[in-house]
């Protein structure tokens, strides 16, 4: 059996540097003459990516059920050519994918009440959506063999270029939001499906750049394991069972 290409995904939070070390992966595999691709979420190219762009800049207005739905069309929309890829021996680096679809979606609040009486306790903010319900349009896209998240603090990604010009790049939203990463990490590890991997995002880039080479590198000789699904297992789980009842 031939081998495929690994399906390698960069997460984090905004301004970490995900996209200048998709980049400089991409050389480095490149240089090393593995074949390989990098593709981007959202990609803003493509009909529904346009309408993503236009939200994200805020020159437009989206209800948060039907923006997030977007951004899952967005991957599912390119889903045929991954795979084909990664089964023609390319290995892929993709900047972003379905968690921060689903840590940017379920980390949306409520504005606080205007409570008459003044309380003691602060009120926590409501989840306009659900951690499951923005996890389902994404189960079943292929799952990645490994992912790294590159952490870093919101005050030091704040420091960064460009932070601040569109609509998530907020210090309460980005907390938020890393909270939702930290959990899909824990499940990621414990689902035993694809390996997640926290890497300091603060660190120099060659020291970060050095840190994901000594992850990917093992995966470069290709692999002989078939394309997993995202979040599946629990569903092929149930399905068996009703078989047998
Ligand atoms: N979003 C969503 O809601 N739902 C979804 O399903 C998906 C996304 C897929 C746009 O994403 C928004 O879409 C994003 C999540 C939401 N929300 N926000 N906010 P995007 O990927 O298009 O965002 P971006 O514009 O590319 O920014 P980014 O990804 O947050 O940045 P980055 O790629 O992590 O960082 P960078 O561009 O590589 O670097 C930023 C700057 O820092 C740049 O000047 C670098 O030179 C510098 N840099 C990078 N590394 C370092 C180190 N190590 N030290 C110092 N300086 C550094
Ligand atoms: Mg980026």
């Amino acid at each position: 059996m031939s081998k495929r290409g690994a399906f390698i995904v960069i997460e984090g939070l905004d301004r970490s540097g995900k996209s200048t070390q998709a980049e400089t992966l991409l050389k480095n595999l490149q240089d090393a003459k593995i074949p390989s691709k990098l593709i981007k979420f959202p990609d803003r190219s493509t009909p529904i990516g346009k309408l993503i762009d236009s939200y994200l800049r805020s020159e437009s207005e989206l209800d948060d059920h039907a923006i997030h739905l977007l951004f899952s069309a967005n991957r599912w929309e390119v889903v045929p050519s991954i795979i084909k890829d990664l089964e023609q021996g390319t290995t892929i680096i993709c900047d972003r994918y379905a968690f921060s679809g689903i840590a940017f979606s379920a980390s949306k609040v409520h504005p606080p009440a205007k409570s008459a009486s003044p309380s003691t306790f602060p009120i926590q903010p409501t989840p306009k959506l659900s951690y499951e319900w923005c996890r389902s349009p994404d189960i079943s896209l292929p799952a990645p063999d490994l992912t790294l998240f590159l952490d870093i603090l919101p005050e030091k990604a704040k420091a960064r270029g460009g932070y601040g010009e569109e609509r998530y790049e907020k210090e309460d939203v980005q907390e938020r939001v890393r909270e939702v990463f930290i959990r899909i990490g824990e499940e990621i590890e414990s689902s035993g499906v694809g390996k997640w991997v926290v890497l300091d995002g603060g660190l120099e880039k060659e020291e970060v750049e050095k840190s994901i080479w000594d992850e990917v590198n093992p995966l470069t000789a290709g692999l002989k394991t078939p394309i997993q699904k995202l979040w599946d297992q629990g569903r092929e789980r149930a399905m068996e069972s009703a078989l047998y009842i």
